[in-house]
């Protein structure tokens, strides 16, 4: 063991030791679709780190930042997934059936996330077979002037071409923090992405087919299958106000960072809608629907997607009737760079940095707290390249002494809205957690 080694607040051994009757935190699992086997896995950690609990007073905020942190290399081998196809090995699999996977943070720090690091979630199963030459994309709906048909080359052909890096993030980004816990992948920070979208957009599509004057939703059909394998269900079809729809981002793309898009990720065509929540932007686009109604597709109804309209206490029930669509994703921050769990020489500035969104607002200010939040510093923050895009920041920061730290970031939107601490607005579904992103840093 090295003198460094020696130094971290928390050995390798008690980890190992906290680890041993389940290793399914502290690795990144393969399959962890079941809560309950992570709550127990979690107490089970703590248990091993009583101390650490003990310190902050606050154990269910720390237990997440050690995991990925402060282990040896060995125990922080990432259990790579059987490869996901055109995927990272890196990716973390929350569920294999069907495919959902996160990015880990550090994963993140390209100003333009790359197409193998780009987060999956799917509601149903990925179609089987794509023939690109004869996909054909459908407008109608009750709201619909008429119904037209467009092939790829068509739309590719008739509407000017635009680019926009768009960030999706899931709605349940964060739910594995929710307590009492939420049902549904656990993703921690990572089911969020920007990279650059070109396709043309879903306004000038709508405005050819002919936009009635009743018009008040769209909602989108794709290729997969629901999970039960019953064809008369879909798997998710959801949508946005057509106000929401006929702004200049939201695009329908066939190519993500100039290449074909993934085919976890919506090949041949999808439907891109900056600031909501990513279960907007259809994958595997086949049809879209204007409507003279709320869209009324799978996922549509309460709970899915929906948070309590008045904030509740914790681990109440919910009415349907009292459950609301969730519109723009709140303000949110991730430092990508260091990965947590860093050994840093205090003499040495400490560079930090990340990224910051903010629905369909602009971050104005990203903070920064080596301190739990004591005090914060103002970080550099460069303006989007387009609307609805991340922007990025970063800092550098100057240890006081050695010790452990953590660094906290805090991001600001243009309506002064900062970024919680801990968990916001508790909600059955675990939607909607924007709490500050925390990275572990041993300072030696
Ligand atoms: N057709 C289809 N579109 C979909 C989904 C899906 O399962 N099927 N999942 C939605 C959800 S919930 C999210 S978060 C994003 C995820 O996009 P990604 O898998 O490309 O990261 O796609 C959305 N679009
Ligand atoms: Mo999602």
């Amino acid at each position: 063991m090295n003198p460094t080694q020696r130094k971290v607040a928390v050995s390798p051994a008690q980890v190992q030791s906290a680890l041993s009757n389940d290793s399914n935190i502290g690795t990144s699992p393969i399959v962890s679709s079941s809560h309950e086997r992570r709550v127990l896995s979690r107490r089970r950690f703590l248990l091993g780190l009583g101390t650490f609990g003990a310190l902050t007073g606050a154990q269910t905020l720390l237990a997440p930042l050690l995991p990925s942190g402060m282990i040896s290399s060995a125990l922080a081998q990432t259990n790579s997934p059987a490869t996901i196809i055109g995927k990272s090995a890196g990716l973390v699999v929350l569920n294999d059936r069907p495919i959902n996977a996160e990015t880990p943070a550090h994963m993140l720090d390209d100003n333009i996330t790359k197409a193998e690091n780009m987060f999956v979630r799917n509601n149903g199963i990925p179609p089987a077979s794509i023939d690109v030459a004869n996909w054909v994309l459908t407008i109608e709906g009750e709201s619909a002037k008429e119904s037209k048909q467009y092939t790829l080359a068509e739309l590719k052909q008739k509407f000017t071409h635009h680019s926009y890096q768009i960030t999706l993030e899931c709605g349940g980004n964060g739910r594995a923090e929710f307590s009492p816990g939420a049902k549904g992948n656990q993703w921690t920070t990572g089911a969020v992405a920007c990279p650059k979208w070109t396709g043309v957009r879903l306004a000038d599509v709508l405005k050819d087919v002919g936009i009635k004057d009743d018009a008040v939703y769209i909602g989108y059909y794709g290729k997969d299958t629901h999970i039960s394998g019953d064809p008369t269900k879909d798997a998710i079809s959801r949508g946005v106000p057509i106000s929401k729809a006929l702004e200049d981002e939201n695009l329908i793309a066939w190519a993500m960072n100039d290449a074909d898009i993934p085919i976890m990720n919506g090949h041949p065509l999808r439907l891109v809608i900056g600031g909501w929540p990513a279960s907007t932007s259809g994958k595997w686009l086949e049809r879209i629907v204007i409507r003279d109604r709320v869209h009324d597709g799978a996922k549509m109804a309460a709970p899915a997607y929906r948070v309590p309209c008045e904030p509740v206490a914790p681990g109440i029930e919910v009415a349907a009737e009292d459950m609301c669509i969730i519109h723009a994703m709140p303000i949110k921050s991730l430092i990508t760079y260091p990965k947590s769990g860093e050994i840093h020489e205090k003499e040495n500035q400490f560079v930090v940095r990340g990224h910051a969104w903010a629905g369909d607002k602009v971050v104005s200010d990203v903070h920064i707290s080596a301190d739990f939040g004591q005090t914060w510093q103002s970080a550099s923050l460069e303006k989007p390249v387009n609307r609805n895009a991340w922007q990025h920041w970063h800092s550098q920061i100057q240890f006081p002494n050695k010790g452990y730290f953590e660094v906290w970031a805090k991001a600001t939107d243009s309506d002064g809205v900062s970024q919680p601490m801990i968990l916001p607005g508790w909600n059955p579904k675990g939607y909607l957690n924007n709490a500050c992103h925390r990275l572990a840093v041993q300072v030696v």
